[in-house]
């Protein structure tokens, strides 16, 4: 059952008492959804017919989703360029092997750039994901300029006939003006070559609160086209999905669902408010 099915069927049947009107309050700001969503939610609990109420709700949720379009922005009969940005330990790598995947087995050559230069392993591990997967992988010597990996990427696709180019960022958040100077060359440096048609910022579906702060940093920094939300299996914060693109404004574009190479999602709000509300 779903989030708030339990409360729903309750609420359907009798009038809500304050008791399980807390308890309620309590479980949406368990589930991440955020302080002012769950009080919109409370609100609506109180004021609406019981039979009006999963509708509302429903209502309500979609009001605040973002309109813009979730499918990834391709570039028609040309390379389309995605970077993968966000904190440490997010789930950046497995995400960017995971969409490389995806892609690749709907027909697109897929060239993947290892730009996480600072940390030996991070390069390690997308290069094992590459040799998996089947696809290309760029890399530098280590502790080169993420920037020149990603300017010797591009080159490679636009030269060798590839589809997609998808590069995998270092995570390193120290100050913001660290942050934007480096992601801000990174983006130079490839648009020297070709554009780049996304710019994804990878979420940490367990941080909650936290992950959305990290977020607001790098909106600010660089200018972001659309979100991945990982680890939401066996999660009971499944509010954090809702929660982030109202908060931020941005499509969310694909879950992550667990490990696995065939763990992303594209991310569709109709089944997924459903599931919250059954
Ligand atoms: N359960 C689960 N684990 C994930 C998911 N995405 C990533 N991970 C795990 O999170 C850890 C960090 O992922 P990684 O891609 O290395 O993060 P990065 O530092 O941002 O590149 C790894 O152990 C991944 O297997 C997901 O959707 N579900
Ligand atoms: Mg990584």
């Amino acid at each position: 059952m779903g989030l708030f099915g339990s409360f729903l069927s309750k609420f359907s049947r009798n009038r809500a008492s304050l008791e399980d009107i807390e308890e309620f309050r309590k479980i949406l700001i368990e589930s991440d959804i955020g302080a002012t969503t769950a009080e919109e939610i409370v609100d609506l609990v109180k004021k609406e017919k019981s039979e009006n109420l999963e509708a509302a709700i429903t209502e309500r949720i979609k009001s605040f989703l973002s309109t813009d379009s979730r499918e990834l922005k391709l570039q028609a009969g040309g390379l389309t360029t995605v970077l993968v940005v966000g904190v440490n330990g997010t789930g950046k790598t497995t995400s960017t092997a995971k969409l490389a995947n995806l892609l690749k087995t709907s027909g697109k050559k897929v060239l993947l750039v290892a730009a996480d230069t600072f940390r030996a392993a991070a390069v390690d591990q997308l290069i094992t994901w590459g040799q998996r997967i089947g696809v290309d992988v760029v890399r530098g010597a280590e502790y080169s300029d993420p920037a020149a990996v990603c300017f010797d990427g591009a080159t490679k696709a636009k030269n060798e006939g590839y589809d997609v180019l998808l590069i995998d960022t270092a995570g390193r958040l120290h100050t913001k003006s660290n942050l934007m100077d480096e992601l801000g060359k990174v983006r130079r440096v490839i648009e020297k070559v070709t554009p780049v048609n996304e710019v994804l910022f990878v979420l940490d579906g367990t941080t909650g609160q936290n992950g959305i702060a990290q977020a607001r940093v790098f909106s600010e920094s660089v200018s972001l086209t659309g979100m991945i939300v990982t680890k939401i299996d066996g999660s009971t914060k499944g509010g954090i999905a809702l929660a982030t693109e109202r908060e931020l404004a941005l499509p969310l574009k694909y879950v992550g669902v667990g490990e696995g190479v065939a763990d992303l999602k594209a991310f569709d709000p109709d089944p997924y408010i459903s599931e919250l509300l059954s």
